[in-house]
């Protein structure tokens, strides 16, 4: 691809180190990929037309290429081919906690308080209940999360499926993308064809009973599709959107299509 093609190229003195502390910053898998083509400071700023002799221009030019990861990821992202799922006996025992503080600050969110806020390009904006969620049909999947802080681990989610909620309250399917903000300032947003795909979860429980404060009661996004830090916790707003809105992680550097 001529995109990578090897050039003679002059790096600055300290460019070795700048690259790697700036590779530090994207996510593991495309992390991984452009180190295979043998990416260099050079072949940053002719993949990007960004000088690169200075932290923010490598910055820029990460997020470039970031955002060029993200387009071919939407273009080889298949909406009708299935994570792959396990049996219930290969579900890690105990299932892993991870947020960006301690297991200690979970955030204890009333379940009878609770409303789910719509806001955005939805026909039907009013808010949901618990209750009202619980009254839809629902799926179960044993999947596997994997987290770039390097584990996994299969569990077991149950919830409504996300396509039917979304033409259900009449979400214009044709948007770009859905965010979704939580009860801890978390946040995050994910592609159209990632939110209509078919294991993509509301998740109301986990392993068979109501999901722990833990795993993100009283709701969260489930997408075996994803990385860990795609599928928000604690969820207490979707909207749906054309206009790029990043996320906690995301906004640090990490990819967003986020696929696995
Ligand atoms: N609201 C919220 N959602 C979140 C996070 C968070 O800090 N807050 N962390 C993400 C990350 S990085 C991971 S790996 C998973 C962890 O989910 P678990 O606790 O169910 O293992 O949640 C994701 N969703
Ligand atoms: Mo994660």
């Amino acid at each position: 691809m001529k995109l990578f093609k090897k050039r003679e190229i002059i790096l600055p003195n300290d460019g070795e180190l700048m690259l790697k502390d700036a590779m530090k910053r994207i996510a593991q898998p495309s992390r991984r990929a452009f180190l295979q083509r043998g990416l260099t400071l050079g072949g940053l700023s002719l993949l990007t037309g960004c000088a690169t002799d200075d932290q923010d221009s490598i910055e820029q030019a990460l997020t470039s290429i970031s955002r060029l990861n993200d387009r071919a990821q939407a273009l080889l992202f298949d909406p009708n081919r299935l994570a792959p799922t396990y049996p219930a006996s290969m579900i890690t025992q105990p299932f892993p906690f991870n947020a960006y503080y301690g297991e200690e600050e979970v955030r204890e969110v009333d379940g009878d308080d609770w409303r789910l806020e719509l806001s955005g390009l939805i026909a039907d904006r009013k808010p949901w209940t618990l209750d009202q969620l619980r009254a839809m049909p629902q799926q179960s999947q044993i999947t596997r999360h994997i987290c770039v802080e390097g584990w996994s681990a299969i569990g077991h989610w149950g919830g409504v499926p996300f396509a039917q909620f979304l033409r259900h309250v009449g979400a214009d399917l044709s948007a770009k993308y859905v965010g979704f903000k939580c009860a801890d300032d978390y946040f995050t947003s994910i592609d159209m064809a990632t939110a209509l795909h078919p294991q993509t979860l509301m998740a109301l429980t986990y392993d068979g009973a109501t999901l722990p404060p833990r795993y993100g009661y009283p709701m969260k996004l489930r997408m075996p599709t994803k990385l860990g830090y795609k599928n928000p916790k604690h969820v207490q707003a979707i909207f749906v959107t054309n206009t790029y809105s990043g996320g906690y992680w995301e906004d640090q550097g990490y990819n967003w299509f986020g696929g696995s």
